[in-house]
């Protein structure tokens, strides 16, 4: 009998992991890459595989409810918060390339030992993002940044320094939303990918190549209880986009994660903001470890975020933890709220960066 000989992945020869999605992506833009950063994602995909294990089975484990700490802001931990930061710091901390790490849930920045000489990136985290939404089954996630460890950064120095760096110098960026499915999401400068998880291998496979921000979406993002205490120009922009200035209504959209509003913003389009609020005066979301990331992979995807005055990625960061106003969207959106905040267009920063940003 003849043997038929089926090459591995031949009956669908559309399986692109992640793995080798980085790997093609090393091969392509950069040929002399030793797979050192890909043995890093690696450690990043395996760690949300486990947080997304626990994430499933919330309901059936003990992993509802508080931790009975708080973290940095004052909020309590919730169990998978504990639970997810530990899997990226284990994960991560067997990855000899990586020298520092910062996360929301640890309020100082933690170099590993012994990394002086194979040290060569720093990667901060939001371990699991929107948690409080856990015990009713709404979209929770993950969101990182890379960063290259600073040139003659040596242990001797604060491990800060090697954190607070500003978003355009990230290497890489990403998240996962654990929803419906679970899909990360990452660029590393050379567009955006998406790769949803498929548990019956237990791999991340491509499902969302290079993805790009509708030039102009129908819905707007933002949590509209804080309305009066929105700065007057923010009142003003979500007017115009609600009674039709853009050509059409628009929607509102919120679910009160930014991984999940976010995501749905990159594929459909439209505007998420997190204004200043007399509670949040500097805004709510972080800069490192949440608007930066997110701010790339948009950029990266054809729109634009900005802190109301400047572009989030030129935004030099003083703090771990310190927060941001976040204004993310696509390219009319953007256009037209940079018109609202900057109506002096002879104002070069802002303009510059947005129109740097959109071209
Ligand atoms: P609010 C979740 O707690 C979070 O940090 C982000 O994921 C989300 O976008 C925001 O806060 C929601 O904040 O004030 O609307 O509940």
């Amino acid at each position: 009998m003849k043997t038929r000989h089926v090459a591995l992945g031949s009956h669908d020869p559309t399986i692109v992991t992640i793995q080798q999605h980085i790997l093609q992506e090393q091969r392509k833009h950069s040929p002399h890459a030793t797979g050192s950063f890909s043995w890093l994602l690696s450690g990043i995909t395996l760690a949300t595989k486990m947080t997304e294990a626990r994430v499933r089975r919330a309901g059936l484990l003990d992993v509802i409810g508080e931790a009975g700490g708080v973290n940095i802001h004052a909020e309590k931990q919730q169990k998978l918060d504990v639970y997810a930061d530990e899997a990226l710091v284990h994960c991560l901390g067997v990855r000899e390339n990586v020298a520092v790490i910062a996360s929301e849930e640890n309020e100082e920045a933690i170099m590993f030992d012994g990394r002086n000489g194979t040290g060569k990136y720093v990667v901060v985290f939001d371990p699991l993002d929107g948690s409080s939404n856990i015990d009713v089954n709404v979209s929770v996630g993950t969101i990182f940044s890379i960063f290259p460890l600073p040139p003659g950064f040596s242990t001797e120095d604060d491990e800060a320094m090697a954190v607070l760096q500003r978003g355009t110098q990230q290497l890489a960026a990403g998240y996962v939303v654990y929803g419906s499915s679970t899909i990360m999401v990452y660029t590393t400068g050379h567009g955006v990918h998406g790769f949803t998880l498929d548990p019956s291998i237990g791999a991340y496979v491509l499902s969302h190549e290079d993805i790009r921000m509708p030039e102009q979406g129908a819905y707007y993002s933002s949590n509209d209880a804080y309305w009066e205490t929105f700065p007057e120009v923010y009142r003003d922009y979500l007017t115009f986009l609600r009674t039709g200035g853009m050509g059409r209504r628009y929607g509102l959209r919120y679910i009160g994660s930014l991984v999940a509003d976010f995501h749905r913003t990159l594929l459909r389009g439209g505007v998420f903001l997190y204004p200043p609020t007399d509670k949040d005066p500097q805004g709510k979301l972080r800069l490192l470890y949440e608007a930066n990331a997110v701010a790339f992979i948009a950029e990266q995807a054809g729109g634009f975020a900005t802190d109301g005055r400047r572009r989030i990625l030129e935004i030099e960061p003083t703090g771990i933890h310190q927060r941001t106003p976040l204004v993310v969207g696509g390219r009319s959106e953007m256009e037209q709220f940079q018109r609202f905040v900057q109506p002096d267009v002879t104002r070069l920063d802002g303009q510059e960066e947005l129109s740097h940003a959109l071209t």
